[in-house]
C-alpha cells in the first residue's frame, strides 16, 4: 500500500513518524517531491490538493481528508469517480473545536469584548451580568463537532438548541430540522455558533435573512467555512445593531485580505483558522484505521456521501 501525502506548506516529518508508528512498514510518499510512480500511489492523505492532481493516480483506492471538512477535495472538478473520500473524525480536532467554542460563548456571555473595550479606554464601570440559563445557544450543524459543543455547553446551563439534516436525540439540545426548523432555531439563539460543512445547501445560509431573524444584540460564532456568511450583510447586521458580537475563525479568501473590513471592525473578533488543528499525535490512529480499511476493501471511518456534499 502506498500512501501519498499531498498538503503544501505542510512539513511531513512528524506525519512520517507517527503513521509509522501504526504500520511499520507503510509506504509513504510525499507529493510533490517523493511521488514515485503515480501508477503505485493507493491512497491519498491530503489538505486543499491542486485541482487536477488526484485524477493523475489511476489505480486510487480512497482519498483521506487532512481535516473534518472535504469541500476542498470536492471542489476539484476532475475528481475520480466512484473513489471512496472519507472527512476526518478525530478526537483532537472535537476536543480543540469543544475548547474554541466554549471559549468564545464564555467571552461574548461574559460580556468579555466589552470589559477589554472599557480598558481600553481606561472606563471602570460593572456591566450587567445574565444568568447562564437566560443565553440561549443555537447550534448550526449537530454533528461530530456540533453535538460535542453543545453537549459541553449544557454542563454551564446554557439552554442548547441545534440544528441538521436530521433529527437528533441528544440529551438536553433541543433538535430542529428543515427550513421551519431553521427559523425556530434562529429566533430563539442569543448566540448562534455555526458548524455545518460547506455544501450547495449551506453556502450563504448566514445572510441578512438569516441573521435577520436572529433576536436583536444576538452573537455569531462561524468555525465552520467562510462561505457560510454573506459578508456585507454580516456588515450590516453588526452595523444595525442587529447583532451584537461575531467571532470569525475562518472566511471566504485565507488569509483574509489585508483590506478587509472585519480586521477593523469593532464587534468582530478574528482568528487565522485556529479553532481546531489536526495534530498527527491524535489523528494518525485514525488515519492508520482507515489506511487498513481501505487496503482491505472495507468501509472508511466517516466515508462521505459525495454527492450530498459531506
Ligand atoms: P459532520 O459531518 O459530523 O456534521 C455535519 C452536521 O451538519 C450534521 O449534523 C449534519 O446533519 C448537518 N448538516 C449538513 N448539511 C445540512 C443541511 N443542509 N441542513 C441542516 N443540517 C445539515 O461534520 P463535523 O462536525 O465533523 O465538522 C463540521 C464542519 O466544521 C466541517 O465541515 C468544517 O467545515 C468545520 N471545521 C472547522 C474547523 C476550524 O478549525 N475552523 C476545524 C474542523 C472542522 P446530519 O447529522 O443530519 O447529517
Ligand atoms: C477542518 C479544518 O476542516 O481545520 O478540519 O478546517
Amino acid at each position: 500500500m502506498a500512501l501519498l501525502f499531498i498538503c503544501e506548506g505542510e512539513d511531513p516529518t512528524d506525519w512520517e513518524s507517527a503513521l509509522r508508528a501504526e504500520i511499520p512498514d507503510l509506504d509513504m510518499r510525499v507529493w510533490p517531491d517523493r511521488v514515485g510512480n503515480p501508477d503505485e500511489i493507493d491512497i491519498v492523505l491530503t489538505w486543499q490538493p491542486p485541482r487536477g492532481l488526484l485524477a493523475t493516480f489511476p489505480n486510487l483506492k480512497a482519498i483521506l481528508s487532512l481535516g473534518a471538512g472535504i469541500e476542498h477535495i470536492l471542489r476539484d472538478p476532475e475528481l475520480p469517480p466512484g473513489i471512496p473520500v472519507a472527512r476526518l473524525i478525530d478526537p483532537g480536532l472535537q476536543s480543540g473545536m469543544v475548547e474554541f467554542v466554549t471559549m468564545e460563548v464564555l467571552r461574548h456571555h461574559r460580556r468579555e469584548p466589552e470589559y477589554r473595550a472599557q480598558q481600553r479606554a481606561g472606563d471602570w464601570r460593572l456591566l450587567r451580568q445574565s444568568l447562564s440559563c437566560d443565553r440561549r445557544i443555537g447550534i448550526l450543524g449537530l454533528g461530530h463537532l456540533g453535538a460535542a459543543c453543545g453537549e459541553m455547553l449544557t454542563r454551564f446551563g446554557f439552554p442548547v438548541s441545534g440544528w441538521a439534516r436530521t433529527e437528533k436525540d441528544l440529551p438536553g439540545i433541543a433538535s430542529y430540522t428543515g427550513e421551519d426548523g431553521l427559523f425556530s432555531l434562529l429566533e430563539r439563539s442569543d448566540i448562534l455558533v455555526c458548524l455545518l460543512p460547506l455544501t450547495p445547501d449551506t453556502e450563504d445560509i448566514l445572510d441578512a435573512t438569516t441573521l435577520g431573524a436572529l433576536p436583536r444584540g444576538a452573537v455569531l460564532i462561524n468555525t465552520a467555512r467562510g462561505k457560510h456568511v454573506v459578508d456585507d450583510d454580516l456588515i450590516e447586521a453588526l452595523d444595525s445593531g442587529q447583532l451584537s458580537g461575531a467571532t470569525l475563525d475562518v472566511f471566504r479568501e485565507e488569509p483574509l485580505p489585508a483590506d478587509h473590513p472585519f480586521w477593523s471592525h469593532p464587534n468582530i473578533i478574528v482568528y487565522p483558522h485556529a479553532a481546531a488543528w489536526t495534530l498527527p499525535e491524535s489523528a494518525a490512529p485514525v488515519i492508520a484505521d482507515n489506511i487498513v480499511r481501505a487496503a482491505e476493501g472495507r468501509e472508511l471511518v466517516g466515508q462521505i456521501e459525495v454527492r450530498r456534499g459531506y
